[in-house]
């Protein structure tokens, strides 16, 4: 079947689906590391990876500028050849993170991710805005948007396919690349083996795996996960009263700032049997903002929200240049724990550059897709000492 010749997967990552694949790692093993491994790298398939080749794949560009009718085709050393290589960490958080606590709410559709559909890696590739104004393409006159197709298809021939802003991609500040490297290494082939778009600060659906194709163009790319999904919904509509045509939300882009804890665990005793520390609670989490909003603060809360305390943010994070701070920023506090503590309402919230702020609940952001959940992330955990 179209399955069979998949990559193989860690045998940690928790998985949400077999056929297509998707899984994330769990908590404990992310927060480890700034970058995350490889082989840890949350996955987010529609379809079967296809089995492609370095050596003879091509990236045709279509669109005015770019050769029409004919269109341009590169080969991955003709990029690497023709426009300078540069990198960029950045991380990727799949608009469905965090769908199983809004499914608490109310029933949405997609697959449960907890909190680690997102994931960090050093990408390198050559910019697409470099390659864009070599050709000479400009935003001018009705060009507003890119077209980025992958080469998974579907058994009718349907491909997976999204569009980004041409503004965003012509902007260098902005950081899309066409990468052929992760971590130092040619990317995995559940991560888009052997060219992916990077699209920094922008939700992981644009981010395009397998890149085949880019098509400027004046409208936005008409393929069903643009059109019909990875697009914003009110809280009013669910699947009795869907009307795509009519409430067909905007495409989602730039990510809402966002922040989560990944310890302790909600919902079971601290200290976790056999541990040494049992008066110092280390909480430790992340936050990540799109379009390169720095995270400025993340407020951690003992007590459901009625006082806050500062979090510690990750040097690495802190270093990121203004308003590209494209990866994500993790964060610990250390907590005392006395005698008399029998349990712990852990809440935290992140302030982005622009002084976003995430809500409170999950009700009033609640929609049928189940994307875009960035409300305050709550833990309750029993003490026993
Ligand atoms: N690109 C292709 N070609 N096919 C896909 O299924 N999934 C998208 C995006 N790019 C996808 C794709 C979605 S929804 C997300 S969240 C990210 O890839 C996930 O990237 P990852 O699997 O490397 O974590
Ligand atoms: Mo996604």
């Amino acid at each position: 079947g179209p399955y069979a010749n998949e990559p193989m997967r860690h045998p940690a990552m928790k998985i949400n689906s077999h056929q297509p694949f998707n899984g994330e790692p769990p908590a404990e093993l992310l927060m480890e590391s700034f970058i995350t491994p490889n082989d840890l790298f949350f996955v987010r398939n529609h379809l079967p990876v296809p089995d492609l080749d370095a050596d003879s794949h091509r990236l045709e560009l279509f669109g005015p500028g770019l050769g029409e009718p004919a269109g341009i085709s590169l080969s991955i050393d003709e990029l690497k050849a023709t426009f300078k290589e540069h990198t960029v960490v950045t991380t990727i958080q799949c608009a469905g993170n965090r769908r199983a606590e809004m499914s608490n709410i109310k029933q949405v559709n997609g697959l449960s991710w907890d909190t680690t559909a997102l994931s960090t890696a050093k990408w390198t590739g050559v910019l697409l805005s470099d390659v864009l104004a070599h050709y000479g393409v400009t935003d001018e006159g009705d060009l507003e948007h890119c077209h980025l197709e992958g080469l998974d298809r579907d058994i009718t021939g349907q491909c997976y396919g999204a569009s980004i802003p041409l503004a965003t991609a012509l902007d260098k500040r902005k950081d899309v690349l066409l990468a052929y490297a992760m971590n130092d290494e040619p990317i995995p082939r559940d991560h888009g083996y052997p060219l992916r778009a990077i699209v920094p600060g922008t939700v992981g659906a644009r981010n395009v795996k397998f890149l085949g194709r880019i098509i400027v163009s004046e409208e936005e790319y008409g393929g069903f996960w643009q059109q019909k999904d990875y697009r914003g919904f009110p809280p009013n509509v669910d699947y009795a009263t869907e009307d795509f045509h009519r409430y067909a939300g905007a495409s989602i882009q730039e990510l809402p700032v966002q922040s989560a804890i990944t310890e302790p665990k909600g919902g079971r005793l601290w200290p976790l049997e056999g541990s040494e520390e049992v008066d110092v609670m280390t909480i430790k989490g992340y936050a990540w903002s799109g379009g390169g909003r720095n995270i400025l603060r993340v407020d951690v809360s003992l007590d459901g929200g009625a006082t806050w305390q500062e979090a510690t943010l990750a040097p690495e994070a802190t270093a990121q240049r203004y308003n590209r701070a494209w990866a994500w920023t993790p964060w610990t506090l250390d907590v005392d724990i006395d005698d008399n503590t029998k349990e712990l309402n852990i809440v935290c919230k992140a302030i982005d550059s622009s002084y976003n702020v995430q809500p409170d609940t999950i009700a009033p952001i609640w929609n049928m897709r189940g994307v875009l959940n960035n409300a305050w992330h709550r833990v309750h955990v029993p003490i026993n000492k």
